[in-house]
């Protein structure tokens, strides 16, 4: 057994929100694997932040009119909160903007400079004449090689999957101009993968025990037979590539960056070195990175492990300094509803909308029920739903509920006695005893789905034997064994929520909230009988409300629509009659009506309240000619805040129904009501 652990997740781009995807790949399962570990007592740590580098933020912030930075520092924000609300357990969230992270990057290249191991290219590559750059990765789009399909990236086919180079695209075309791309010469920084690829193989061989879905791919990059890739791009937005480097190769480094996926990784190393000097320990990070007693863990989605596996051991390697990873527990996609998930589409869920709705344990239980271990999954909010009602709620809520409010009903809210056990009293104790070691086997041999099932399997258990053991009647006709049988239900109730802790972070709290025990806990505690007779309990609260099919239908709505591409309609909001009751309505007869100039939609009107003249500007222009509004007599809000509109003073509005292109002032029916008269 190693002494530490080290335990990364992908760098999310900090260019959109976190769906569940990005949870179900590199997220959930480590902080689960993480939460275990911090309740075992291993000295672990868990690192991760916001890959801010990349084509893709400059695609965004192009499309956006705002700058990179500004693009990154939004999502890193809104990213970091979510992920927190969410859960998520790191010990430090970093960024790769960081000036700790530019240098720490730029070193790292330059040890790699000094030791040789680049190879320097000069190349011809595709240029937009019209932007005046250089179009690296998704800068070009043309079309695939492989598969023919149109759209295909300078990076990657999203149709096939395919990796690909610029140069390999049929027909290229700019992602910024359209133009169609020159050749110009440039100058770049290869890592010679290829010379790689014996020591990466010997290295691999060195773990069997990784998971197929991920050696299989391996296998097959190495079957393929890997090759050179550039390490630098022309591009004004990343890690500059030092220039007392460049020199040296005599390169000029001006317009030169790291590639991303070069400085993305170094950032788990400046993240964790920013880790420790915020714990006043600067030195610390070097004994995760740099000791071979460190398991080294990195949690992602199957689309970087090539990365991950290969091209930064490679790194690493090269540099000498640095541990290796122990594992890298990737995994397969989730799909939604039987389709693929798409961010540029909006279908997806995403979890700062999901955290509006709902709670974080119930994605958080059901994501881990699902999991995309060794293939692709399928996420549906009916599964979701049928998950939290059936399982969270009727299982695991259900039990902790009736003991708990039993123990207040006829034991006065303490722990009773623990009395003469029978053989099903016995059989609860071996799996209390037993669960800790299984389950913990489990989330440390990354079978995540496996604890889950067998962790509500326990629950399920439980509930079962508080049903045979009918405490309703043995409490009248055998006081003793029914105070056993409670005894062990909460001796239950306690393992469960240590138990569930890297699950359901949220509910195990509740739960200790419940019972009246402290935050602190041992991941083995309650293998025994630990609640002491007499230890007083609070009241019991609902752990999981039930969730309607409204709600669910809802979701599915949405996501239909942007299957098809269509907005979809807001929520309808409900409000009390007291609100209503607000808005002052009243019949205002129209005296006088005006263009007002310039403005082709407007108009402004005077108009009779009975008690008082008021003016009004109303978008009605093209509907209405002036001169037939007059003594006409509409509906209008009488107390609405005073505005102006192009620069002409507007007291109220008048209500009027539409459709598309069509509209209609709202009249009374009857002339004879006067000017003034409230409208309720
Ligand atoms: N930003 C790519 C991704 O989200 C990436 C991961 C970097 S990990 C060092 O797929
Ligand atoms: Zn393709």
């Amino acid at each position: 057994m190693k002494k530490r652990i080290l335990v990364t997740s992908a760098l999310p781009y900090a260019n959109g929100p976190i769906h569940l995807g990005h949870l179900a790949g590199a997220y959930l399962p480590a902080d689960i694997f993480v939460r275990f570990h911090r309740l075992k007592g291993s000295d672990v740590i868990y690192i991760c932040g916001s890959d801010e580098h990349g084509v893709p933020i400059m695609l965004r912030a192009r499309a956006e009119g705002v700058s990179p930075q500004d693009v990154v520092d939004r999502y890193h924000e809104l990213n970091k909160i979510s992920f927190a609300e969410f859960g998520m357990s790191f010990d430090y969230y970093g960024r790769t903007s960081s000036p700790v992270h530019h240098q720490t990057s730029q070193d790292f290249f330059r040890v790699l400079a000094e030791k040789n191991v680049f190879v320097l290219k000069t190349e011809k590559q595709l240029y937009d004449p019209e932007a005046k750059m250089f179009l690296a990765d998704r800068f070009v789009i043309g079309t695939c090689p492989s598969c023919g399909f149109e759209n295909a990236y300078g990076d990657q086919c999203e149709k096939c999957g395919k990796s690909l180079s610029p140069a390999e695209l049929i027909n290229p075309r700019s992602a910024i101009t359209n133009a169609k791309p020159v050749l110009k010469e440039t100058t770049h920084w290869y890592l010679p993968l290829a010379k790689f690829q014996k020591t990466l193989e010997e290295w691999i061989a060195t773990h069997p025990e990784w998971k197929s879905n991920v050696l299989g791919q391996i296998k097959s990059w190495f079957a393929e037979g890997l090759t050179d890739r550039a390490v630098t791009r022309d591009l004004p937005w990343g890690v500059p590539v030092p220039q007392d480097v460049a020199h040296k190769y005599n390169v000029d480094a001006t317009g030169k960056v790291l590639y991303v996926w070069f400085d993305a990784p170094i950032g788990y190393i400046s993240a964790t070195k920013e880790w420790a000097q915020q714990k006043g320990q600067p030195e610390l990070w070097k004994e995760y990175w740099q000791n071979q007693e460190t398991r080294l863990v990195h949690f992602i989605g199957k689309d970087n492990i090539v990365f991950h596996c290969l091209i930064f051991p490679a790194m690493l390697m090269a540099h000498g300094d640095f541990v290796l990873p122990d594992n890298v527990p990737a995994n397969e996609f989730l799909n939604l509803e039987g389709n693929k998930l798409s961010t540029s589409r909006n279908y997806a869920v995403w979890l700062d909308d999901y955290l509006q709705k709902f709670e974080p344990d119930s994605l958080r239980y059901v994501l881990a029920s699902i999991l995309p271990e060794n293939r692709d999954s399928d996420f549906s909010w009916k599964d979701f739903q049928a998950r939290h009602n059936n399982e969270l709620a009727d299982i695991l809520g259900n039990f902790v509920n009736r003991t708990l409010t039993f123990a207040h009903r006829y034991f006065d809210g303490k722990v009773p006695a623990l009395n003469e056990l029978d053989e099903l009293d016995r059989e609860l104790l071996k799996r209390l005893q037993e669960a800790p070691d299984r389950l913990g086997q489990l989330i440390d041999t990354f079978q995540f789905k496996a604890y889950v099932r067998e962790f509500m399997e326990l629950a399920r258990f439980a509930n079962k034997y508080f049903n045979d053991k009918e405490p309703w009647s043995t409490r009248k006709t055998n006081p003793d064994s029914c105070a056993t049988t409670i005894n062990l239900c909460l001796q239950t109730v306690a393992a469960l929520s240590v138990l569930s802790e890297p699950l359901l972070p949220f509910t195990a709290r509740k739960i200790w909230r419940i019972l009246n025990l402290g935050e602190r806990h041992h991941w083995d505690e309650f293998k025994t009988a630990q609640l002491k007779t007499g230890h007083l309990l609070n009241k019991p609260e609902i752990l999981f409300k039930k969730i309607e099919d409204e709600v669910i239908e809802a979701e599915i709505k949405k996501l239909k629509a942007a299957l098809e591409n269509k907005a979809t309609p807001l929520p309808e909001e409900k409000i009390d009659f007291e609100t209503f009751g607000k808005v002052k309505l009243r019949v205002a007869k129209i005296v006088q009506a005006e263009a007002i100039p310039k403005s082709k939609k407007l108009l402004k009107l005077q108009v009779d309240l009975g008690d008082e003249k008021r003016q009004i500007v109303a978008g009605i222009a093209q509907h209405y000619q002036p001169a037939d509004l007059i003594g006409k007599k509409i509906v209008v809000v009488a107390n609405l805040q005073p505005t102006k509109l192009f620069g002409v003073e507007s007291n109220g509005m008048l209500l009027a129904a539409s459709s598309d292109d069509k509209l209609s002032l709202l009249t009374v029916m009857d002339d004879d009501i006067p000017a003034g008269s409230e409208v309720r």
